[in-house]
């Protein structure tokens, strides 16, 4: 058992108590997130089965962990937000009584972690110390979760110093796996019965049961940095977002921050860390973050954002020297690999790592693959983590009191009707236009339906009632002295035969230069229904052979597909009830009315 004097903070060491009064594990280790450490419980996790040192020339001091095929993406429909009043989570979040939903925890937690160590992670998102960081703990029987917490976030003695004798958010996780004396453990413990991932929005504390994979485990991420922090944020007055942030700069070395939403497994990871290609000479894409986005306005109305998180968490299948070569420079040692395939030298693999295949793999669930196999060899949803200090593309000026925010960008994955890029004409039709944002399906969350709305891309993470956030994004709008301009994108347009219309990736700096210079006022353009779009000659084509037909019919925004959407969007709206704040209703039906002359 670890000395605990290292907790000074009362309130903590009296949660830790119950916790392990609760809980039954059979020790205590207090993460003091050393490098130390790090290597240490890597080489537990080794031990264990759970982790397979990958080959040390290729990848060195790199791990691939295979989890349980029932553990392997968050699970919306088993995360719950908890509020006294039913309409404070709101239409789209799923609700539990803060109380039958404490009994019910408790019932499961008691005895969770017997025959397991129990680790308490102190964590800070956010510079620890910093006025803009929230400090958390996470008590896990995963040690799995402790090796992860140490590359997504500060963890340790640093944040126990920080802390200091203040209040902290309680995040209680465990994987529901206790072990009798004489059991065998398993690579990934979880509990196939029973799994929970709650908000408790009464006290701002978090529980996690059941489930040891992303999101769902790893709390400071969704649950705390999302959740938790967009309530906070909606008291104090400001954002907590789904958001990547990065900073454009031209060739006269000037950087514009632009904040972009896609939804999950929708290319933030990919656009935060785009190269420009070869011949922008000079344009230079520097990442702050590829997740979340902490949002405030200073005294000025400026709005600065900060990325909460040390390190990416990003979706492995597609990501290549083409489409990411700052991630996968990035992942080229000191990584966490994920349900990836195993090559027979120790490395890993995924689809689309390769144009071919390796001839013979293990694939994520340990089973020997090769090409010929209907499967594929990695899990859709495999991930890496990593630390943002392996990423070329960091910005290094980033300033820790966050980098203030030009434009905002929001797209979804949509085979029609949206075109490439389009500006909103205003704030409010910048809110509209997130609001009512869709995308087509992932493989980042189960139980997902083919098309379904996702505003703001915030549906799985937005901790109140989506109609008050609504509210709150509009407010926002008219403190802002220069509040951002707003942008739609589309990567993923299709033409009949559903192929791509646009090559995305690198090509999206195109779209990104026209954004940057919106802000500049020096982008041109031409106004239409849907908003400002770019014309053909508006966008840099320099090294890219992309033909003005092609362009046409990637922007086409067709009057009656344009009208069913927004006739779409009512019944949506609508399920928001009183709580809707009007402007979006009346913006609905301006911008119909916008339409009516063209559908004739
Ligand atoms: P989360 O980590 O789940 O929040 O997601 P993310 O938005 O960071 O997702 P990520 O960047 O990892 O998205 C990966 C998926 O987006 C892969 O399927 C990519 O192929 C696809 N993708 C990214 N950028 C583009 C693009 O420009 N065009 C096309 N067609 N696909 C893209
Ligand atoms: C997402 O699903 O949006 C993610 C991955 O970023 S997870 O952390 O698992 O939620
Ligand atoms: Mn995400």
């Amino acid at each position: 058992m670890q000395d605990l004097t290292v907790i000074t903070n009362s309130a903590l060491s009296q949660w830790i108590d119950e916790v392990q009064a609760l809980c039954e594990p059979d020790q205590v280790h207090v993460c003091d997130g050393s490098d130390a450490e790090y290597e240490r419980l890597c080489s537990t996790l080794v031990a264990a089965g759970t982790f397979i040192r990958l080959n040390e020339d290729k990848r060195p001091n790199s791990f691939l962990c295979r989890s349980d095929p029932g553990d392997v993406a968050r699970l919306e429909h088993r995360t719950f937000v908890c509020t006294a009043d039913r309409d404070d989570a709101g239409p789209t979040n799923y609700w539990a009584d803060p109380a039958s939903m404490r009994a019910e925890l408790a019932r499961l937690f008691k005895g969770s972690m017997r025959g397991r160590t129990m680790y308490v992670i102190p964590f800070s998102m956010g510079e620890p110390g910093s006025e803009l960081a929230m400090i958390g703990v996470q008590i896990t029987d995963s040690a799995y979760v402790a090796v992860s917490m140490k590359l997504m976030a500060h963890i340790g003695l640093p944040v126990l110093r920080a802390l200091g004798a203040s209040e902290f958010v309680r995040c209680l996780h465990s994987v529901g796996a206790p072990l009798a004396p004489g059991d065998r453990d398993v690579p990934w413990p979880c509990n196939a019965e029973h799994k929970y991932i709650v908000s408790f929005q009464d006290d701002g504390s978090i529980a996690s049961f059941g489930s040891g994979y992303g999101g769902n485990a790893l709390l400071g991420k969704k649950c705390l940095a999302l959740r938790t922090a967009s309530l906070k944020g909606r008291k104090e007055g400001w954002l907590a977002e789904h958001m990547l942030i990065m900073g454009v700069e031209d060739p006269a070395g000037k950087t514009t921050y632009v904040a972009a939403a896609f939804p999950s497994a929708c290319g933030k990871t990919n656009f935060a860390m785009l190269l420009p290609p070869e011949d922008f000479d000079g344009w230079k894409v520097k990442t702050v973050g590829d997740d979340i986005a902490w949002i405030r306005p200073d005294a000025d109305g400026t709005l600065l954002a900060i990325n909460p998180e040390t390190g990416f968490f990003g979706v492995a299948p597609g990501t290549n020297d083409k489409t990411n070569p700052n991630m996968i420079a990035a992942i080229s040692r000191d990584t966490i690999f994920t349900n990836c395939a195993l090559t027979p030298d120790g490395d890993v693999w995924w689809e689309g790592l390769t144009e071919e295949p390796p001839p013979a793999l293990v694939d994520w669930r340990g089973l020997d693959w090769t090409p010929e196999a209907s499967r594929p060899a990695a899990h859709p949803n495999a991930r890496f983590t990593v630390s943002r200090a392996r990423c070329p593309s960091m910005d290094p000026a980033a300033d820790p009191a966050g980098v203030p925010i030009s434009a905002f960008v929001f797209g979804g994955r949509l085979s029609h009707t949206f075109p490439l890029v389009f500006e909103a004409r205003d704030w409010r039709e910048g809110v509209y236009w997130a609001a009512t944002l869709g995308s087509e399906a992932t493989a980042a969350a189960e139980n997902q339906a083919a098309t379904r709305r996702d505003p703001f891309a915030m549906l799985p993470f937005c901790g109140y009632n989506m109609a008050d956030y609504f509210a709150h994004w509009l407010s926002m709008g008219d403190r802002l002295v220069n509040a951002p301009a707003i942008f739609r994108v589309n990567w993923f347009r299709r033409d009949e035969g559903g192929a791509f219309l646009w090559p995305g990736f690198r090509q999206n700096m195109r779209v990104l230069k026209w954004i940057v210079q919106r802000t500049e006022n020096t982008g041109g353009g031409q106004a239409a229904p849907i908003g400002l779009v770019p014309r053909y000659d508006d966008i840099d084509w320099r090294g890219l052979d992309y033909d003005g037909q092609t362009f046409e019919a990637l922007m086409k925004v067709d009057p009656t597909e344009l009208a069913q959407e927004l006739q779409g969007h009512d019944a949506w709206l609508q399920s928001f009830g009183q709580r809707l704040p009007a402007e979006l209703s009346v913006t609905r039906q301006a911008l119909l009315d916008a339409l009516a002359p063209a559908q004739n």
